[in-house]
């Protein structure tokens, strides 16, 4: 029997994004391919703890992180769409083909602490237009807007390997097929439900947040016979794309919001490798994302490493987090 599938190379072959466009998505996934092989062999691979180094967010990294950093940056710097690469893991956008049509942005393993325990981790990706063709991309050339994003997806490392994935029009989900070692298309109109009785954030911040952030964890844990007249459920896995790719599957809502627990940073996300991202394929699949008060795409970078609070999931809850952040000041 001949059962009919639709490969990723399908998808894109018949999909209208640039040719740019398509090629760097073959390039990312043909690379979390790889990484995903690697972590599958795990300690076998050599591939766990530490690398022994800090990232330039001041954060230890682990073999893994290094390592799928360095084969995405290869990949990309051999394809001539590409005019540079910025990366959670690295100082400064590297510049790589100056003829290349876009810009590729990354987190090449989200959820680092899950590493060593055998969790999900995931490689999240964002594609921009390359406004300076002909030169060779700086660091201010990534400072776009999340509105100008070309493609976003991610690469969810756990039972099985997900691709989730929008240039724009919509959200579609492949699942990897290691035998065939293709991605296969499993959904093609993800939608996340406007209400939702599920959250995620890390709640031993609690202390550090503003609030109405409080204020709302407390409305949704006092259940039904509180003002929300439901009782919440609450998940939370350390690694935002397995938040997020749950949120796609059943809804919810996540946050990792504004807290004083680091006076330098607005809240522990990055814009431009997590937030953006994320905010653009949540929001193709019909919910919301916003900082609490502002879209986050909305947002003007100012430094490629920017971080900022993230409320992203089912609609009704993004703007109920907005009213009390405006009722409370
Ligand atoms: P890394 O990018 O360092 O792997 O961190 C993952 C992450 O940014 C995000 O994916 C999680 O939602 C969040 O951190 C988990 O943070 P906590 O460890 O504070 O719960």
């Amino acid at each position: 029997m001949l059962i009919h599938v639709t490969t990723l190379g399908d998808y894109l072959a018949k999909h209208n994004a640039t040719p740019a466009v398509k090629s760097v998505i073959a390039t990312l996934t043909h690379t979390c391919e790889e990484i995903s092989e690697l972590l599958k062999r795990g300690a076998l691979a050599d591939i766990l703890g530490e690398a022994g180094n800090q990232n330039v967010q001041g954060e230890e990294q682990k073999k893994l992180d290094v390592i799928a950093n360095e084969l995405l940056l290869n990949a990309l710097a051999n394809n001539k769409y590409c005019a540079g690469v910025a990366s959670e893991e690295l100082d400064h956008a590297t510049a790589a083909n100056c003829g290349g049509e876009v810009l590729v942005l990354f987190d090449p393993l989200d959820g680092s602490s899950n590493i060593d325990i055998n969790m999900a981790v995931g490689t999240i990706f964002s594609v921009l237009p390359y406004n300076n063709q002909g030169q060779t991309a700086t660091d201010d050339d990534f400072l776009q807007k999340g509105t100008e994003q070309l493609a976003a997806g991610y690469v969810l490392y756990g039972t099985s390997t997900i691709l989730a994935l929008t240039t724009g029009d919509g959200v579609v989900m492949f699942s990897y097929d290691p035998n065939l070692r293709q991605f296969i298309l499993i959904k093609d109109r993800v939608n996340v439900p406007v209400d939702t009785k599920e959250y995620a954030i890390n709640a031993s911040n609690y202390r550090y947040w503003l609030p109405p952030m409080q204020r709302y964890i407390d409305e949704c844990n006092a259940g039904e016979a509180g003002v929300r007249g439901k009782d919440f459920n609450m998940r939370w896995i350390a690694a935002m794309v397995g938040d997020v790719h749950r949120i796609l599957t059943r809804g919810g809502l996540f946050s990792y919001p504004f807290d004083t627990k680091f006076a330098n940073k607005a809240g522990k996300l990055r814009l431009m490798y997590e937030a953006n991202p994320m905010s653009f394929i949540i929001e193709q699949a019909g919910g919301a994302s916003s900082d609490a008060l502002n879209r986050i795409l909305d947002i003007k970078p100012t430094s490629i490493h920017q971080r900022v609070p993230v409320v992203l999931g089912a609609k009704n809850e993004v703007e109920y987090i907005k009213k009390l952040h405006v009722e409370m000041g």
